[in-house]
């Protein structure tokens, strides 16, 4: 079991399973410190997928289309200067899952289950869908082709999750072919706030980027050099490594004042034989010695650990700030810059 798991929600060919070559052929060999690395057999399909990438031209180079309702879990783990920060599960499927309750029932139910136990929830829209340089076809063809979909999905998930909601992240694929027909980020968002109004609301947090696999990738022999292809996965990473490190920053500062308040006992034991006058027991003096030291070297050995997360978080924190200004965040239906200070006072 990965330490977090994270969906992706798109239809067909809307570019979910590039998506994860992408990811992998962009971090496998690092960006910054942080690489990724497969933990399970799924890793060997990726490696092939990877060479037909580079030597392969046109339509060839691209994987197969997943079969319509296969679905396959792929398992990473995320590390730093070779720590590891966390591993997290991505699902893939075949798009037509989402429409398959009645007649795939079991991969409809993978499907949900993997959705509601997410830390963050993807929503790809296909580039192609706003190939057109009119506004009002693009939120026609968002609502029409994605939306209608998707939005049921992101409705069960919104009122299961509450006031907790995971970050929704908004992908925009193929990047490198509708970027010519996107007029700016308002207008990105115009489509998106259309298409999906459920989202857009006073607790969520939401974030929208553009990926491509290449800026010349759909020529004949364009070359693989993925744009944006990390953010999605940053920023999912950022807010459950967050909630886990204060997670795990509770549980050491509790575990330090137990060891704290031991101290402090044995300091009264201390003092307590010290102040006899005939029955002075040298033996739980010693003892008490003993264990003030020991505790002092477990809390020492907390406080580092404590550093050590510190100091991995400190360096997604990092990483996103760089990012931040290839992608919107929208937090309760307002644009807003992207700050990492929540993490500079941990
Ligand atoms: N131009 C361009 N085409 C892409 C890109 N990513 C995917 N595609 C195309 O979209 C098709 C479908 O992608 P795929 O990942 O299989 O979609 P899925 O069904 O959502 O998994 C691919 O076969 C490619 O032809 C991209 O970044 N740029
Ligand atoms: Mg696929």
């Amino acid at each position: 079991m990965a330490d977090t798991r994270f969906t992706a929600l798109g239809l067909s060919g809307s570019g979910k399973t590039c998506y994860i070559l992408g990811m992998y052929y962009e971090m496998v060999t690092g960006v910054k410190g942080f690489t990724i690395k497969t933990l399970n057999e799924t890793a060997s399909k990726l490696e092939d997928w990877m060479d037909r990438l580079d030597d392969e031209t046109g339509a060839d180079r691209f994987p197969a289309g997943t079969g319509l309702t296969e679905v396959s879990n792929y398992e990473f783990d995320l590390n730093y200067q070779n720590q590891k920060i966390m591993s997290f599960d991505w699902m893939d499927y075949g798009g037509r899952t989402l429409r398959e309750k009645e007649n795939n029932p079991e991969a409809f139910a993978e499907l949900k289950k993997s959705i509601s136990e997410s830390a963050a929830l993807y929503v790809f829209v296909d580039g192609d869908l706003l190939c057109d340089e009119d506004t009002e076809r693009k939120i026609k063809n968002v609502k029409r082709k994605c939306g209608r979909i998707i939005n049921p999905f992101l409705t069960d998930f919104i009122q299961e999750k509450g006031a907790e909601l995971p970050p929704i992240v908004f992908v925009i694929t193929k990047s490198d072919l509708c970027k010519h027909y996107i007029k700016d980020n308002n207008e990105i968002y115009n489509v998106l706030n259309e298409s999906f109004s459920s989202v857009f609301g006073k607790n969520s947090r939401c974030y929208i980027t553009t990926v491509s696999l290449g800026n010349d990738i759909a020529e004949e022999d364009g070359e693989a050099d993925p744009i944006n292809i990390q953010i999605p996965f940053f920023i999912g990473i950022y807010h459950e490594f967050f909630n886990a490190c204060n997670y795990i920053k509770s549980k050491i500062e509790d575990e330090i004042q137990d060891k704290r308040n031991s101290i402090s006992a044995s300091r009264s034991e201390i003092s307590y034989q010290r102040g006899r006058w005939f029955f002075t027991n040298y033996n739980k003096i010693r003892w008490a010695e003993e264990n003030i030291d020991e505790k002092n070297k477990q809390i020492a050995e907390k406080e580092e650990q404590l550093q050590g997360i510190r100091k991995l978080l400190l360096s997604v924190a990092a990483e996103l700030t760089r990012l931040s200004n290839n992608f919107v965040l929208i937090d309760g239906g307002k644009e807003i810059d992207f700050s990492a200070d929540e993490v500079y006072d941990f």
